[in-house]
């Protein structure tokens, strides 16, 4: 039985050939890609069994994105097919040393939306009442959302603020921040500390929690969300801290990695926190888990890269100098 439920938009991506601004790339590879479908892939990746929760088009790209997700060992039954709208696209730009006026510049990256009207937008809180998605969510012990939703439509938000205020029994509900300024350019952000301190466990960088909500100190966000039972703040490079509803901190140091290119790392490190959550590890190894997935993320070119053998994997969040 599924475990995990991640629920969000996901996307055709194209991937340009070279580094470099849009106009100067000729080709562009296809692949796939969006927040909450990542976390699925690497949660199942450590071994727990997932279901992605959404919609896409009746589409080429629909079809792909449910062929990866299960090769990935995702569990797309619940997935709707929309007839009318498309499947979501998104298309990467990646920076380089090159003279080019427009270069974002080495190790910089920017996603470009193909969005509006698409099948995931037109999700809604009449998902909790059809029998598929109904099923998955009241046999899963983790349910996974992100702000992103919330910002996709007015159904979406809808949709979020109905699965936040569903009675969860067992049920953990995390939150990923996900900030996506392009997103809300005609949306409110400020209906976000709602949704995050209405969730369990909320997951934070704090360059974006700086951005969104006006500070990225770990202390502080804790006092801005005071009813999760764990937030958890990302500080790029650094370390990654968990802390309870007493203000009581435990940080661990991030790895040291070369980063080729850095989209879908934040999604890692919350698989791996979540899968460790899961499996009821303490807060260090929560983290560690965390990092490690995240370095390999961080180390491959697309949204996601692959996690070390198990063995490895287990031996890792025991070094007692990582
Ligand atoms: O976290 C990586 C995502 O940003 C990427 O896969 C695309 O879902 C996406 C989004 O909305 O930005």
């Amino acid at each position: 039985t599924v475990e995990a439920v991640c629920l969000g938009e996901s996307m055709a991506v194209l991937l340009p050939d070279r580094p470099g601004p849009l106009e100067a790339v000729d080709g562009f590879r296809s692949r796939v890609g969006g927040a909450e479908s990542n976390v699925a892939c690497a949660l199942a990746g450590l071994g727990v069994p997932t279901a992605w929760l959404s919609r896409v088009g009746a589409d080429g790209f629909g079809r792909r994105l449910l062929a990866e997700l299960t090769a990935h060992g995702v569990d797309t039954s619940a997935v709707a097919l929309d007839p009318l709208r498309p499947t979501g696209l998104y298309v990467k730009e990646v920076g380089s040393h090159g003279p080019h006026p427009r270069d974002l510049g080495p190790g910089q990256s920017r996603l470009h939306y193909y969005r509006a009207g698409s099948a995931a937008a037109a999700l809604g809180p009449e998902l909790l009442a059809e029998p598929a998605a109904a099923t998955l969510l009241a046999g899963a012990r983790l349910l996974h959302l992100s702000g992103i939703t919330a910002a996709l439509s007015d159904s979406c938000l809808a949709l979020v603020r109905a699965l936040l205020a569903a009675p969860r029994a067992e049920r953990l509900v995390s939150f990923d921040l996900n900030w996506r300024p392009a997103l809300w350019q005609h949306r409110d952000p400020a209906v976000l500390p709602a949704l995050l301190d209405a969730a369990d466990l909320v997951l934070l960088g704090a360059d974006e929690a700086d951005a969104a909500l006006g500070t990225g100190d770990p202390q502080a966000l804790r006092a801005l969300l005071p009813s999760p039972a764990t937030v958890v703040v990302k500080e790029a490079g650094r370390q990654a801290s968990a802390i309870g509803p007493d203000g009581q901190q435990v940080s661990e140091p991030a790895l040291r990695v070369e980063v080729v290119e850095p989209t879908g790392a934040g999604d890692a490190f919350a698989a791996g926190y979540l899968a460790g959550t899961l499996r009821g590890l303490d807060q260090r190894r929560r983290l560690r888990l965390g990092h490690l997935a995240a370095a390999t993320a961080l180390t491959s070119p697309g949204d996601q890269g692959a996690l070390p053998p198990p063995k490895l994997v287990a031996a890792l969040l025991e070094a007692t100098d990582a």
